[in-house]
């Protein structure tokens, strides 16, 4: 049974029972072969066998980036090196990156993972998927692959760049899934547009975009540019890659995360408290089926809530809300906490906005400013001067209405905004910190 369908709908005290089984095989993995987690069981002095229902899950302490990059580059695999087939890394903007190996068992895995993930997502076989994420040690572009093949849908491994060639290639093989970053998937709309080819004559029934944030307005947006069903896909490198949760086309409302493999918690970043569900905070994941790179425990500075509710496509594997941010992406301004993906959502709710913005930050003295760069359409922007003065003024009360800060905004011409073919970068930072 290739797509494991069995797992995603089975009664949840079934899972439960299974969930154990597999914790309990990790827990002695790492413990027998991973020195960092040996220490971290024997200074809290536990063994896994202290360990005797998911709730002790918590009696031990948490993975963090932190403990990675001292272990780097392969201090956290769990097999010999002669059992690991594939390597990949996390792009690392500060300090090292993250790196992470896969046995072939775990390639097959993560494969059946990403091949019931693009199911979800509305794929099947017989589809052609255009995948336009990053191959390379981005796990994007490669794990979208694999389970492409799996699924037995055809894959035109495009990945990302060279825009307009890609354009071509959707007007000429008429793919019906497009997988890209949603920051990319809106740069191919615009590149689509600039050639004189409109995506309603291209035959893309589904799109699945992750690995950045992105609104509930930003679906919207992409949607409508796309003429595509836009569903969310999830993961991390160091849990596994995409495929670690995702949105069923159904309902579009929330992410299904595959629980016979990964243990999801939500933490007070703050006190490392385990909140229920439905409170936010940040994700923590513990991968119960990898050989060589198992986590357990991984802080992941992601934020986002937990759903348990029944969902109308038959799943019973738990939702998580979209991630609304990073512990890591907050900007602080003048004591405010604000994430990038508060701001696109009053951005976007305007007309006239066009969905590339960027968010500059300074330090003036002891203050933090911020910047927000956003573009406007070329008809508002060859307008009045006072009608756009009008406008930056309009977005600056929102901002403060709903954000409770005080921002500068800075209306710029269509397509000044750096375009990313993976993803965007949507905050420069130039505080000295
Ligand atoms: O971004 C894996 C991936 C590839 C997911 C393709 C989806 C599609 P990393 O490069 O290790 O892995 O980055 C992981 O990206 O911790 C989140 O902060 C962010 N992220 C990933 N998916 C989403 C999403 C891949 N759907 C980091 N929404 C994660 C918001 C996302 N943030």
């Amino acid at each position: 049974m290739i797509l494991d369908i069995g797992f995603e709908t089975m009664p949840r005290e079934d899972l439960e029972s299974i969930v154990f089984r597999r914790l309990e095989a990790t827990l002695k993995r790492v413990y027998a072969n991973v020195p960092f987690y040996r220490k971290t069981f024997e200074d809290n002095n536990i063994t896994p066998a202290d360990i005797q229902s998911l709730d002790d899950l918590k009696r031990i302490p948490f993975t963090t980036k932190e403990d990675l990059r001292q272990n780097y580059p392969f201090g956290m695999f769990s097999v010999p090196m002669d059992q690991v087939v594939r390597i990949h890394a996390s792009s690392g903007t500060t300090g090292q990156p993250t790196v992470v190996g896969y046995t072939a068992r775990d390639v097959d895995t993560w494969a059946g993972l990403m091949a019931r993930s693009l199911a979800a997502g509305g794929a099947s076989r017989g589809d052609m998927i255009h995948n336009a994420y990053g191959y390379g040690l981005f796990t994007g572009g490669l794990g979208i692959h694999y389970g492409a093949e799996k699924l037995g849908a055809s894959v035109i491994p495009v990945s990302g760049g060279n825009t307009r060639r890609q354009i071509v290639i959707m007007k000429d093989f008429g793919p019906t899934i497009l997988t890209a970053t949603p920051s990319y998937a809106l740069h191919l709309a615009e590149v689509a547009e600039e050639t004189g080819v409109s995506f309603e004559d291209f035959k893309f029934k589904y799109g699945i975009f992750g690995a950045e944030p992105w609104s509930e307005q930003m679906r919207e947006e992409i949607e409508r540019k796309l003429n595509l069903t836009a569903v969310d896909i999830y993961g991390l490198s160091e849990v596994i890659g995409p495929g670690v949760a995702i949105e069923c086309y159904e309902a579009k409302k929330g992410l299904h995360i595959f629980e016979d493999h990964f243990i999801p918690e939500i933490i007070n970043p703050e006190t490392g408290e385990v909140l229920p569900y439905g409170e936010t905070g940040e994700l923590v994941f513990t991968s119960i089926t990898k050989e060589a790179f198992p986590v357990i425990r991984y802080r992941t500075r992601d934020i986002s809530s937990l759903n348990p509710e029944p969902c109308i496509c038959g799943r019973t594997h738990v939702r998580m809300n979209k991630v609304s941010g990073r512990t890591d992406d907050m900007l602080i301004i003048r004591g405010v906490n604000v994430f990038p993906s508060q701001i696109e959502s009053i951005l976007m709710d305007m007309d006239d906005v066009e969905p590339h913005y960027q968010l500059v930050v300074d330090r003036e003295g002891k203050l933090d400013t911020l910047t927000i760069m956003v573009e406007v359409g070329e008809r508002v922007f060859s307008d009045e001067v006072k009608h756009l003065q009008n406008m930056e003024r309009k977005i600056v009360k929102n901002i403060k209405e709903y954000l409770g800060i005080s921002a500068r905004v800075k209306l710029v011409e269509p397509k000044t905004i750096a375009r990313s073919e993976g993803k965007a970068v949507r905050v420069i930072d130039n505080r000295d910190l």
